[in-house]
């Protein structure tokens, strides 16, 4: 996979370079590049912004140094006419991604489907934001554009969101973990819970035991463990993931423990028996 960012603080990506992300590129697997998006600029002041059309604080990002970038990482003429029909399923087809905090949130179904992706250009938007003439443009070029905000709160920049998509994305293309069982097993992957906690040696440590069934050797009774806690700890911190559930994907003891946990199984999804509290 091809990944290009483009940003006014590349160096802020040097440490994608290190730890899992690093192997990965020695191997072959990834090849990262950050871009200054200042390099696309002709003015002396390799100026980037500009202020708001219609009034308001702050500047926004200008179209045409976004767009003589975006041209050449993606590789399209920089022409403003003829929309240029890509290709619908072309293997190559690049995916620009814009981070936006007003946008739909990136999930892992998204990371799991972007994963497949050859090749993703990242567009780091500053200050308030990016002319939103850009991702218009290139969707009308033929462009698999999204924006996707990581969460309900405000960064200064793109970039973190950025560098949480990137390792969300590549830790699932296949040979880039070295135990591939480990995305099976957690969180957000197969059923959308939660996971279980986990414990290692010794088996009391300042006072505090390891639950007792996690040292009895049985395994049957240590999936069963695990999966009720799963189903309780879900239930307890998010209960809007056991309502995505479909009932009939569950077991009988999953339904006895959601049954337990004040949950109505015998429809589509699971209904909380419990009125919630008005706010
Ligand atoms: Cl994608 N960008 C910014 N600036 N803030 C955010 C975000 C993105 N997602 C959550 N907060």
């Amino acid at each position: 996979m091809q990944i290009d960012i483009v940003s006014v603080f590349p160096e802020f990506f040097d440490s994608l370079n290190v730890s899992l992300l690093g192997k990965a590129q020695e191997s072959g697997l990834l090849d990262i590049h950050a871009h200054n998006l200042r390099d696309w600029t002709h003015d002396v002041h390799h100026s980037v912004d500009d202020t708001p059309v219609g009034g308001g604080a702050g500047m926004v990002m200008k179209p045409e140094v976004w767009a003589e970038c975006l041209d050449d990482l993606l590789q399209l003429p920089d022409t403003g006419a003829a929309p240029r029909s890509l290709p619908e399923s072309s293997p190559d087809k690049a995916v620009l991604i814009f981070p936006n905090p007003s946008a739909p949130l990136f999930t892992q179904t998204a990371a799991t489907e972007l994963s497949r992706a050859q090749h993703i250009v990242f567009g780091c938007g500053r200050y308030e934001g990016i002319d939103a003439r850009v991702p218009q443009y290139y969707a009308e070029q033929g462009v698999d554009v999204r924006e996707y905000s990581i969460g309900d709160y405000v960064l200064n920049g793109g970039e973190v969101a950025v560098y949480a998509m990137i390792e969300a994305i590549t830790r699932l293309i296949p040979g880039f973990m070295g135990n591939p069982e480990s995305i099976v097993e957690e969180s957000y992957t197969g059923d959308p819970l939660l996971e279980h906690r986990q414990f290692t040696k010794p088996a009391v440590w300042r006072g505090l035991a390891v639950p007792e069934v996690l040292t009895s050797g049985d395994h049957g009774k240590v999936d069963r463990f695990r999966r009720d806690e799963a189903l309780e700890r879900t239930s307890r911190l998010r209960p809007d993931l056991i309502e995505l559930l479909n009932c009939a994907d569950l077991d009988k003891a999953d339904r006895k423990t959601l049954i337990e946990l004040g949950w109505e199984v015998s429809s589509v999804h699971p209904r909380h028996l419990v009125q919630k509290k008005q706010a």
